[in-house]
């Protein structure tokens, strides 16, 4: 399999695909693309046949590709079998099928704001209502799945899966933007940054050179 990604610093889509291959334990090529250089366009046009979508993530498997990151989870988990990614418990995969759909649908604001920058680390930000309401909702969904469900590991379901692939990219914008969080979020953000697989991701990003200027301005106030 190959998977195409854009740079591991700013593309949120990109590791959450990322790590849902992680997760799946297939082996994978990856090649990184510099998504908004100078020459993105161009680089799209002539990357027409592996890149169709014009996007990134992709997910090339021999002849069939699949683009979108939760469509390339779910193909994933047709693959091998969902219990990699989703809860066993009928009424915990409800809600982490939700919250997963809803990371994907939803927080237009959150995403708009406070784009996904790996290395960054603002002080003082104090974002729009809009946001807030976004990071509001967020930590809801966090306090449930843990009450609930996380009995297992310090995760949102308790061990590793879907719903923290997904949330993954949040985790890292509410450390680049300093946003305050309560003692449980904490710990799960904690845990999520103390991923190997995550690690492995955030060193990359430390790596690369480039840089996107759009996505390293402070969010206006
Ligand atoms: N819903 C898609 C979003 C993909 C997406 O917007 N990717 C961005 C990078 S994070 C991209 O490729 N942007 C380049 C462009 O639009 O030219 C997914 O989940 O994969």
């Amino acid at each position: 399999m190959k998977l195409i990604i854009g740079n591991k610093n700013y593309s949120s889509w990109s590791l959450r695909a990322w790590l849902s291959v992680k997760q799946s334990g297939l082996s994978f090529e990856e090649l990184t693309v510099n998504i908004y250089g100078d020459d993105w366009q161009a680089a799209k046009r002539e990357s027409d046949d592996i890149m169709p979508s014009g996007k990134v993530p992709i997910l090339w498997d021999d002849e069939t590709v699949v683009w979108d990151s939760l469509a390339i989870l779910e193909y994933l988990g047709d693959k091998i079998g969902r219990e990699r990614f989703w809860p066993k418990d009928e009424t915990a995969r409800g809600m982490a099928r939700s919250m997963v759909s809803e990371m994907h649908s939803s927080y237009a604001a959150l995403r708009q704001v406070c784009p996904m920058n790996i290395r960054k680390r603002f002080e003082g930000v104090i974002v729009p209502e809009e946001v807030r309401s976004d990071i509001v909702r967020i930590l809801q969904l966090w306090a449930e799945a843990r009450a609930r469900f996380g009995q297992g590991g310090p995760y949102l379901f308790g061990t590793f899966g879907a719903a923290d692939i997904f949330y993954a990219p949040v985790v890292s914008r509410f450390l680049t933007y300093g946003i305050g969080v309560p003692g449980f979020a904490r710990g799960y953000m904690e845990a999520v940054w103390e991923h190997d697989w995550m690690q492995q991701w955030i060193a990359a990003a430390e790596d690369e050179e480039w840089v996107i200027e759009q996505y390293e301005a402070a969010p206006a106030q």
